[in-house]
């Protein structure tokens, strides 16, 4: 009688995840990581680079999906229906993020994807899931035209347009002298570019002088020529726009080769997985944060709790934008479920149904308040700042906020 109650929510959980119900049999279709392998779950795809150089960033992303599954399974999942992700790591490239996707949407069969890491690759693999009518979360990407990729995509990372130049004004608080700026960039990331242009206009906008540009590439890990082109002209800022691995070396170089000034990492520099690249020299960069863990409200607190408790240090941004993707989701379909049984929708219409709406929730999350506009651009209310404080012995340290 239980093993007959099973299939019957089995067969009933198929006709949410395959495009014709009466096609699946649960007791014989039950191949690795085929929805049909666990009926009573809803899958949602997680696309993040767990591998490669790019997993300094991805690593904290995949800690925040895997606290977001765990907190809303506990809280009965989509109306009882617990959610269920599955993980496909994407790497560094957007070839890895295109199979990712493609996985995750043909294969597994997924609602929507959380991911990728990058803007670079997003730019890549988020043309599959606009084509396939999947809806997409991107956790961390900040360039400039994400969401107009298509309908299908919205983000829950702040543009750099918004967050970064707050960087700026918090620097020029701590240094109202600053009058001439250096600026690095990675010339082979989307993001890095998009963010090096808001840079530069900002640095012009408030009258500073933008006095050289230096590019790198993200492979990079020998900067000395550009660093002495930037020291040359003594500089009072150095802001750079990389990736956590050659941004914490390019730290390392300014100050190796004598740089004292202040530098403002961009967003990519925005993990501690770089404390151990620049180790002591590290101390003082600023880096502008769209999420801050004193944020006050009750699913901030939990989360907070839960990681700090997990890892004895406070939340990144990283973490908490990936949980607060993984979160979108659930509400939404919490909400859709509540007017059109999900079980009733096959999967195309369920995925195009939850990106209407997605888009049309409000959500409280550890990233504040959110919503998205028609085009799936986030409304954040609050930014902040940190500036990375190194202990005596030069191993560790942590961002503190400034503002
Ligand atoms: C982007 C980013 C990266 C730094 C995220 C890890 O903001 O690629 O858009």
């Amino acid at each position: 009688m239980k093993k007959f109650f099973g299939y019957a929510i089995a067969a009933l959980m198929s006709c949410l995840l395959i495009v014709a119900c009466g096609q699946t049999n649960p007791t014989t279709n039950n191949t690795p990581n085929s929805p049909s392998n666990s009926q009573n779950s809803i899958p949602i795809g997680i696309a993040l680079a767990q591998t490669s150089n790019v997993a300094l960033l991805g690593q904290e992303e995949v800690t925040g999906a895997k606290i977001a599954e765990t907190y809303f399974n506990k809280q009965g999942g989509i109306n009882g229906t617990p959610i269920r992700l599955i993980f496909q790591d994407t790497a560094g490239d957007e070839q890895g993020a295109i199979n990712a996707f493609n996985t995750l949407i043909s294969q597994d069969k997924v609602v929507g994807i959380v991911g990728p890491t990058l803007s670079q690759q997003a730019f890549s693999a988020d043309p599959i899931a606009e084509r396939a009518g999947v809806p997409v979360i991107a956790p961390s990407n900040t360039a400039k035209g994400i969401p107009q990729i298509g309908k299908y995509i919205s983000r829950v990372s702040a543009p750099v347009a918004v967050v970064a130049p707050n960087a700026i004004d918090a620097a020029l608080k701590i240094n109202p002298q600053i009058k001439k700026v250096a600026v690095f960039y990675a010339q082979n990331d989307a993001f890095s570019k998009s963010e090096t242009g808001t840079f530069q206009e900002t640095v012009k906008q408030k009258g500073l002088e933008l006095a050289t540009v230096q590019t790198f590439q993200t492979t990079d890990t020998d900067f000395q020529s550009q660093v002495t082109n930037a020291i040359n002209i003594k500089p009072d800022l150095i802001i750079i726009s990389g990736l956590s691995a050659d941004g914490g070396n390019l730290v390392k170089q300014l100050r190796e080769l004598g740089y004292k000034g202040l530098i403002i990492g961009g967003n990519g520099l925005n993990t501690s997985n770089i404390l151990p690249v620049c180790k002591a020299l590290c101390d003082g960069i600023i880096i502008a944060q769209a999420y801050s863990p004193e944020l006050k409200n009750e699913v901030n607190q939990a989360f907070r709790q839960i990681y700090t408790e997990q890892n004895k240090k406070e939340p990144p941004q990283f973490t908490a934008q990936t949980f607060t993707g993984v979160q979108v989701f659930v509400e939404a379909l919490r909400t859709l479920d509540k007017t059109t049984k999900l079980s009733t929708l096959a999967l195309p219409q369920l995925r195009t149904q939850l990106n209407d709406t997605i888009l049309a929730g409000k959500y409280v999350t550890p990233i504040g308040e959110i919503s998205f506009t028609p085009e799936g651009e986030i409304v954040q209310k609050q930014f902040f700042v940190a500036q990375i404080k190194m202990d005596a012995d030069g191993n560790s340290g942590k961002f503190t906020f400034i503002q």
